[in-house]
């Protein structure tokens, strides 16, 4: 028997775990590691359960190789060199536009993704870049690109100070909480309560949160622009702004706000005229109050807007970067200080003319990319830890233009609803071999805090890790070929950054020489050593050897104002009113009052579940995870429905079991994503099929600014089944 501590990598809530394993490597407990200074023993479901997904007998273990319908266990040279084959054949007969990436949330969540990723993307050498972020946060990194310069510069609620919380479109006690760090969110939610703080939970649904609440409003789907609106009218109105930034644009937007009453607003959203005109003044008046909205708000038709807003409201209540209200985290990696303003747009994709935001293109258009012949159509596809077909709006159609690839390889631990049409998986390895940083995540935590866990059990003699599959891939993808060295891409990677810090003036490194800095690097990998360069260039100068020495976590202190540091504008001020953002009104404008047709289609997501990837271990699925269709009673009796319905949209149609509840609003239904499992692979998975949620959504409607995915407020219309 042994214990060994490790990050649970499931979610974004990055809780210390303790693991016992038996002398075979078997995992026999998994508890909360109750010394970790920021998750302190907190546990859920999910991570519980990490052994049995650890060792979930569905897992790829060796690469797989397809020849027709026929897939064939390979070794990882035939592997590389039949990836190598395809790429080559492709990127010869159609050039390098002809490839696509597509990088799903798991990247988020492994130190290969966020070391890898990069780099892999620039070896292809295609604007078709494409990830879960789109399906996801992209409206939330262009609202902070074009007010504070920089994408990444995302304000979190300060949960442990704040007094009031405002949570629009999130649900942090199924979810754990998203774009917002904090190991037991349900629990720090009750801390702000016991102190005397209001929590105000703004869904659809009155979820586990809304139940926890204060108080709990309904709001109609993809109606979250609307509301702020009208908070940031009155606030206005009533002389209640108090910015204490110094911004750009105060006037514009109390100009743009005059229109958009509480009364006209309410008419839209659903939320009275007086209950919105009150969160204003609540607002306004609490010592300290954050807003804070995610997912509901963000994969909706208006997310970007949503997404300025929301900061609008934290900027003209004065709880702009200051404790208790929003504020930015100071990471132990930093991502490098941006020295342009951003911006959108640099290019635009080939068939629908969508602009890029962040160096990606929405992945709402990856199928038109795909169809749709011509000069740089789309022939072949690296997925790394994604599952499109049953993430990605229109799923079916992508399963479908996946078929037509003329190459596709995944890197992928498992043969699931996309992998299947692969030529080449290969898989990473199990998650106890696997190191843990997130280099992701802290970024929006709620405290600053570091911690590094090394791999629980050794790699298999001649197994790759996950770090060394996309170097190879990389080596691949630049042209190096599939015997190239992968230890040389973290070689020239550890000399760029080397060399960049020995002539940065005020950088730790400034003035040494690149081969003695390099000496001093420790890590038993290249990616380790790429760490711990980072982390001593970081601000608090940390090394990989001291988090080894801190096992459970460093605490590195509550948050704490710093906007000077990550303001990245040409005004050197908070844009209040960027120009794309206030151009979008006017799309915001023509929006009918109420949509096309009765009903419309939300999402949810579960406690045990996540994503497409955790419904194949078995103590997470059935009882209240499962895939069905949440109705209100009212509309079950009104629309004359029985157990099943048939929903249609203008993407498609599913029939699907009903789950009567009045906890979800009358006129709205909502469906899970990430079940309608394909195939026989994952033995436990197929048992519970469930129904793709995407087969509804269509990527015909976006997000303008962000080009992101719909999800929310899908018009939908039902029928007995
Ligand atoms: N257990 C579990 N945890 C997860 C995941 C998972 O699948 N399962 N997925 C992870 C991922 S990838 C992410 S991005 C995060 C997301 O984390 P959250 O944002 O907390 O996600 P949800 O739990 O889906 O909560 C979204 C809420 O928005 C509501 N909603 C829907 N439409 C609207 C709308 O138009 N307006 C408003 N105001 N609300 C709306 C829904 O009813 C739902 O309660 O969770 C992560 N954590
Ligand atoms: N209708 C609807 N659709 C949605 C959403 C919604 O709310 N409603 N939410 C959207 C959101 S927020 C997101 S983030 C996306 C997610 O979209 P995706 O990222 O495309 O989907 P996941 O289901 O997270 O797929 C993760 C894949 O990674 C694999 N994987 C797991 N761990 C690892 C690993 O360590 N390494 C590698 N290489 N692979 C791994 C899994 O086997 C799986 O195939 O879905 C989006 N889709
Ligand atoms: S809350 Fe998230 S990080 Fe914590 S144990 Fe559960 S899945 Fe893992
Ligand atoms: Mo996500």
């Amino acid at each position: 028997m042994r214990t060994a501590h490790r990050t649970c990598p499931l979610c974004e809530a990055v809780c210390g775990l303790r693991l016992t394993l038996d002398d075979t490597g078997h995992v026999t407990s998994v508890k909360g590691d109750p010394d970790d200074p920021f998750s302190q023993g907190f546990i859920c479901p999910k991570g519980a359960s990490l052994g049995r997904l650890d060792e979930d007998p569905d897992r790829l273990r060796v690469p797989m190789i397809r020849t027709g319908d026929q897939w064939h266990e390979a070794t990882w040279e035939e592997a590389f060199r039949a990836v190598d084959r395809g790429l080559r054949g492709v990127i010869d007969a159609h050039g390098r536009q002809s490839l696509a990436v597509y990088l799903g949330n798991p990247n988020a969540h492994s130190m290969a993704g966020a070391l890898y990723g990069p780099p892999l993307i620039r070896a292809l050498g295609t604007r078709n870049v494409f990830s879960a972020s789109t399906a996801d946060q992209m409206p939330k990194h262009v609202a902070c690109g074009l007010m504070l310069g920089d994408p990444l510069a995302i304000a979190v609620p300060d949960l442990d100070r704040t007094g009031y919380l405002l949570m629009l479109g999130a649900n942090p006690l199924e979810s754990n909480g998203s774009l917002c760090t904090a190991p037991d969110f349900p629990g720090r939610l009750k801390a702000l309560r016991r102190r005397g703080g209001k929590l105000v939970v703004v869904d659809p649904r009155r979820t586990r949160t809304a139940a926890l609440a204060d108080e709990h409003l309904f709001v109609r789907p993809g109606t979250d622009a609307h509301l702020l609106l009208g908070i940031v009218h009155t606030l206005f109105a009533e002389g209640l702004t108090a910015p204490e930034v110094e911004v750009e644009g105060l006037e514009e937007v109390r100009r743009l706000a005059a229109e958009f009453t509480p009364e006209a607003m309410a008419q839209v959203c659903g939320v009275p005229a007086g209950e919105i005109a009150r969160l204003a003044r609540e607002l306004a008046a609490a010592p300290a109050a954050a807003v804070y909205a995610r997912i509901g708000t963000c994969t909706a038709e208006f997310g970007t807007v949503a997404q300025w807003l929301v900061d609008v409201v934290n900027i003209l209540t004065g709880n702009f970067d200051r404790p208790g209200g929003v504020m930015f985290a100071r990471t132990a990696v930093e991502n490098g200080r941006r020295r342009r303003p951003y911006t959108t747009g640099r290019w635009h994709s080939r068939v629908r003319g969508l602009p890029e935001a962040n160096g990606e293109l929405p992945v709402a258009t990856l199928a038109d990319e795909i169809e749709t012949p011509g000069e740089g159509q789309v022939r072949a596809l690296v997925t790394v830890a994604g599952n499109p077909v049953l993430s990605a709006p229109g799923g079916p159609r992508l399963d479908r233009a996946f078929g037509d690839l003329e190459f596709m390889v995944c890197v992928d631990p498992y043969l699931n609803e996309t992998t299947r049409h692969a030529h080449v998986i290969l898989p990473p390895p199990r998650v106890l071999q696997t190191p843990h940083y997130d280099l992701s995540l802290l970024f929006v935590a709620v405290r600053n805090y570091a911690r590094f866990s090394p791999p629980v059990l050794p790699l298999e003699p001649g197994r790759p890790s996950e770090a060394e599959i996309l170097a190879r891939l990389t080596m691949i993808a630049s042209g190096q070929g599939a015997e190239a060295d992968p230890a040389a891409l973290d070689e020239l990677i550890l000399d760029q950054l080397l060399r960049k810090a020995a002539g940065t003036p005020g950088s730790p490194f400034e003035g040494c020489e690149v081969a003695e800095l390099r000496a001093t690097l420790e890590g038993s990998t290249g990616a380790e050593r790429r760490l711990d360069a980072m982390l001593k260039l970081g601000p608090y100068g940390l090394s990989l050897a001291e988090l080894l020495a801190n096992p459970h976590g460093i605490d590195l202190g509550p948050l704490r104002p710093r906007l000077a540091e990550v303001l990245c504008t040409a005004s050197g001020r908070v844009e209040l009113a960027p120009p794309q953002l206030v151009a979008d009104l006017a799309r915001l404008r023509g929006r009918p009052a109420a949509p096309p047709t009765e009903m419309v289609l939300i999402g949810r997501r579960h406690l045990r579940s996540n994503n497409s990837w955790l419904h194949n271990v078995g103590p997470l699925v059935g009882g209240s995870n499962r895939c069905t269709l949440q109705i209100n009673p009212g509309d079950v009796t009104r629309l004359g429905l029985g157990e099943h319905a048939l929903v249609r949209s203008a993407g498609g149609q599913l029939v699907v079991p009903l789950e009567p509840t009045d906890t979800i609003m009358p006129g709205v239904v909502s469906l899970p994503h990430g079940w309608g499992h394909a195939g026989s692979a994952q033995l436990v998975a197929a048992e519970h099929a469930g129904v793709n949620a995407n087969t509804l959504t269509d990527g015909s409607v976006i997000d303008v600014p962000s080009g992101n995915a719909v999800f929310n407020g899908v018009p939908v219309t039902l029928s007995p089944a």
